[in-house]
């Protein structure tokens, strides 16, 4: 570990930070890095601008200072196990997860929930503001720290500020339940850009602003007026390291990887895969409802699922209840229609390493992601940049923010069991000549949008200048 300064010219502010505090048996500590799209896709950035990341380390209570890893400055925010409870499991995962994707589940309004989430928020906006240069760039990263934008322009006025939603902003007449709404407004109205997956996002917030607050149109459509400032609002779909998943995909080991997967099956003609965090909101329950009704009606073939789905958010209500759904359906879809040795839905709790996990994707004919709503989903991308060969059918559902751009799914309404049964049946049944020419498609879209176009758009609207040494 080596020192690190306060002077960062480049912040990028999240919940978590790219690693992880582990505590082993023996009582020590260790970080273990997390790799995600997002660290891949801004450690170049970062490296290059002296830049820092400010985030939770992941488990509470934690006594942790700043400290240089791998070359990156990472500055903890510690918080408390009632910190974790109210403001991460209660407010961001009880109250605006459930509120910004649809209702799927009632969110719960608790006022303690909502007096932990600004007092984090704050401590967020205090480490941040102690870390920036003077007239540094900072990217607030989500749904957990809206109110930080406001609270760090409060404490640093010099600093320019972007906020990126990775998940959908709500109609208005569901943003509109919320006790704290005009709060959550100006906490983003303290951004320079705010950007949303979707034009739609941008929209809503957009409206909501002129209705809220004190902001009004600017005369155009990407721009508020606010406090004598401006903010901007945008549309930046973020994506997935393309290239470096079409290479994995491609190399030998996966490969062999994929037809031992398929061997393991029974060589079954067709392999229909689901790939989700365990969360309500992934309609992980119509697909299986899907496969289920098209065994009852014969109408599957030889055909085999697999089910992957990553523990998650295990301490929350909703998911401890969804979790026995699921597990309760596949019992009885086995139940029904295995043969000893033979299941025909394996389901996976677990996390794989990457690599396994492209070798799911290279060894299934059809992908299956039905999300009641989602922001982007980033699964389907993933599953697109490992069909190498041009094969495969995605079968996507019209609420995830990449329906947007992958037209050439099989685009389906997760809310209509017929509509998803029927594209499921299509996909199975897809004469190779038609799915080659979709999924080309589909690969010219993701190969060319990747993660690091997305940033760098966000960053140039910022008005974050390249620096010579980010490639
Ligand atoms: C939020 C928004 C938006 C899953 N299982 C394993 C594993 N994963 C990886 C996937 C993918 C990621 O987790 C999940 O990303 P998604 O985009 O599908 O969904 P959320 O977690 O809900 O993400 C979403 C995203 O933010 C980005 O803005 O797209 O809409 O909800 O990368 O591959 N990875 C490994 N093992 C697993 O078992 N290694």
């Amino acid at each position: 570990m080596s020192e690190v300064g306060n002077e960062a010219e480049f912040v990028v502010v999240a919940n978590r930070l790219p690693v992880d505090l582990e505590k082993l048996p023996d009582g020590t500590e260790r970080w273990k890095r997390s790799p995600g799209g997002l660290v891949t896709a801004l450690e170049p950035m970062l490296r290059s601008r002296e830049g820092a990341w400010v985030g939770w380390p992941g488990v509470p209570d934690a006594d942790a200072g700043p400290f240089v890893e791998d070359g990156l400055s990472l500055h903890p925010v510690n918080l408390s196990a009632k910190d974790v409870e109210d403001y991460y499991e209660g407010f961001s995962n009880g109250t605006l997860w459930p509120l910004y994707h649809d209702v799927v589940a009632p969110p719960a309004f608790h006022r303690h929930w909502w007096q932990a989430y600004t007092r984090v928020n704050q401590r967020f906006a205090e480490v941040t503001a102690e870390v920036a240069a003077e007239g540094a760039t900072v990217w607030v990263q989500d749904y957990q720290l809206q109110l930080l934008p406001a609270a760090l322009r409060a404490l640093r006025p010099d600093l320019r500020i972007g906020f990126f939603l990775h998940i959908p902003f709500p109609p208005t007449e569901l943003f509109m339940q919320l006790p704290w709404r005009s709060r959550i407004i100006e906490g983003l109205l303290g951004a320079d850009l705010v950007g949303f997956h979707t034009e739609g996002g941008a929209r809503n917030f957009g409206w909501l602003a002129t209705q809220l607050t004190s902001a009004t149109e600017s005369g155009r459509d990407d721009e508020l007026n606010y406090h004598g400032r401006t903010v901007r609002l945008g549309a930046f779909p973020i994506s997935i390291d393309s290239r470096a998943l079409d290479e994995l995909a491609r190399s030998p080991e996966v490969q062999e990887q994929a037809k031992q997967i398929r061997a393991d099956l029974g060589d079954p003609r067709r392999v229909i895969l689901g790939v989700d965090r365990l969360d309500y909101t992934k309609g992980i329950d119509v697909r299986l409802r899907a496969f289920e009704e098209l065994l009852a009606e014969d109408k599957a073939g030889d055909t085999v699922m697999i089910q992957l789905a990553t523990p998650s958010r295990e301490r929350v209500e909703h998911y401890q209840r969804m979790r026995q759904d699921i597990e309760q359906a596949v019992g009885r879809i086995n139940g029904a229609y295995a043969r000893v040795g033979h299941p025909v839905l394996h389901y996976l709790h677990q996390s794989l390493p990457r690599n396994e996990l492209a070798a799911f994707f290279a060894a299934a004919d059809v992908m299956l992601v039905t999300p009641l709503r989602d922001g982007m989903n980033l699964v389907a991308k993933e599953y697109v940049a490992c069909r190498t060969d041009d094969t495969g059918v995605l079968v996507l559902s019209e609420f995830a923010g990449a329906a947007i751009e992958l037209r050439d799914a099989l685009l389906v309404n997760p809310h209509d069991t017929d509509g998803v049964k029927l594209a499921l049946r299509t996909a199975l049944e897809m004469p190779d000549a038609e799915a080659s020419k979709r999924m080309r498609n589909l690969r010219k879209q993701v190969l060319t949008h990747d993660v690091d176009r997305w940033a760098r758009t966000f960053l140039d609207a910022l008005g974050l200048p390249p620096a010579d040494s980010d490639e």
